[in-house]
């Protein structure tokens, strides 16, 4: 067991929720940053039975203060910067916010490593969506960059300074640049959980219809739970690196929704219609991951099938509508 203690920003999302139950078997102290909103968001934190177990600090990726006095009040060893304005539909409505927190946060927390303790190991959250238009029919650690929203743009910016960072300072800076990953703790607004989400509505009779948008979108989807174990295992090298995370398998959209609907004996095609309306101005047609740096220096492989998950999804879904 460790005693080590660790800093989670955006740890009321999908990862920082499952990132700091992990932490905690590990015997981690774990605080997190939280940035106070008018609803309830502590409710991933709640399903899993940790809330009591974060220390929960106010403050704001794009108040540099703030995240100082959190360093400063956790001791941390290991930073993880998970904190984002994560949804790429939204960036085109908030571009401006979205590079504020996504790309100058990002680097606030380096500074704030760098200024209250330059020994602490950062983690950077870096995405495919920084792939975009792909250069590379499978995208690794040595594909060019081309961002294709607002948010893959941030992230570019971002996952630079934390190369800049470990170049410049010697920190121990590491981007974990990982493909989509889902679970039950998915936000509604992202496909594979409005499509869990409709699945269980329409098998028990509250909807009839699920309108998406580009459904010939392909993606390499792994569960969140298998890669927040990739993150970790990142700073616990001697050396910081970028590693991509995926499965090395691509799906689109349309077969995603063809197993969700299955899980309950329905099919997709009685129940989907496309919307032009969740179209986006420029769209990421398909990424793919290779893994193979993670499987080779961290060991790292995805444990859980696209099937397991996506009936995972449907299955809690059903449970959360029934109860
Ligand atoms: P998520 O569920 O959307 O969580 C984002 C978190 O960031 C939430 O806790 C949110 O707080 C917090 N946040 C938003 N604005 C903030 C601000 N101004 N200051 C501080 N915190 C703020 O995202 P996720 O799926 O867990 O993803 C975690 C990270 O990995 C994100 O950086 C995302 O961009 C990146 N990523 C995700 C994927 C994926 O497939 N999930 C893939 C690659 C990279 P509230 O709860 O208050 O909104
Ligand atoms: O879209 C298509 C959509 O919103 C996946 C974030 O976690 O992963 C996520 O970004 C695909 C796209 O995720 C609908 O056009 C069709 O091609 O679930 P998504 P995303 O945009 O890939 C990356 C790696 C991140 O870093 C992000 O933070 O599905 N699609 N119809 C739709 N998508 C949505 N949301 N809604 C639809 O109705």
């Amino acid at each position: 067991m460790s005693n080590k203690s660790a800093v989670i920003t955006g740890i009321t999302g999908q990862d920082g929720a499952y990132l700091s139950k992990l932490l905690l078997e590990k015997g981690y102290a774990v605080h997190g940053v939280l940035a106070r909103r008018s609803s309830d968001t502590l409710w991933r934190l709640r399903e899993l039975g940790i809330d009591g177990e974060v220390r929960l600090h106010d403050g704001d990726l794009t108040d540099l203060s703030s995240l100082i006095r959190v360093l400063q009040a956790s001791g941390a060893a290991e930073v993880y910067n998970l904190g984002a304005q994560s949804f790429v539909g939204s960036s085109w409505q908030q571009p401006i916010l979205t590079a504020q927190v996504d790309g100058v946060g990002a680097l606030n927390v380096l500074e704030a490593v760098r200024l209250v303790n330059p020994q602490a190991r950062f983690y950077q959250a870096s995405t495919s969506e920084m792939f975009g238009l792909i250069q590379a029919d499978r995208q690794d650690e040595r594909t060019p960059f081309y961002p294709r929203s607002p948010y893959g743009v941030a992230k570019v910016m971002a996952h630079w300074a934390t190369v800049n960072y470990r170049e410049s300072f010697g920190m121990h800076a590491s981007s974990g640049i990982l493909f989509n990953h889902e679970s039950p703790l998915r936000g509604i607004e992202f496909v594979t959980r409005k499509v869990s989400d409709a699945v269980a509505r329409i098998k028990l009779g509250r909807q009839k219809v699920l309108k998406l948008g580009n459904i010939d979108a392909k993606r390499d989807w792994g569960f969140a739970g298998d890669y927040v174990e990739a993150m970790w295992l990142m700073l616990q090298q001697p050396a910081a690196d970028d590693y991509v995370i995926a499965t090395g398998q691509t799906t689109t959209v349309r077969q995603m929704c063809d197993i969700a609907f299955a899980h309950v004996g329905l099919r997709a095609d009685d129940h989907l219609e496309i919307d032009p309306k969740f179209m986006r101005p420029a769209e990421v047609d398909v990424l793919l991951g290779n893994p193979a740096k993670a499987k080779e220096r961290l060991g790292w492989e995805p444990k859980t099938s696209l099937a397991q998950l996506i009936t995972m999804m449907v299955d809690a879904d059903m449970r959360r509508l029934a109860g």
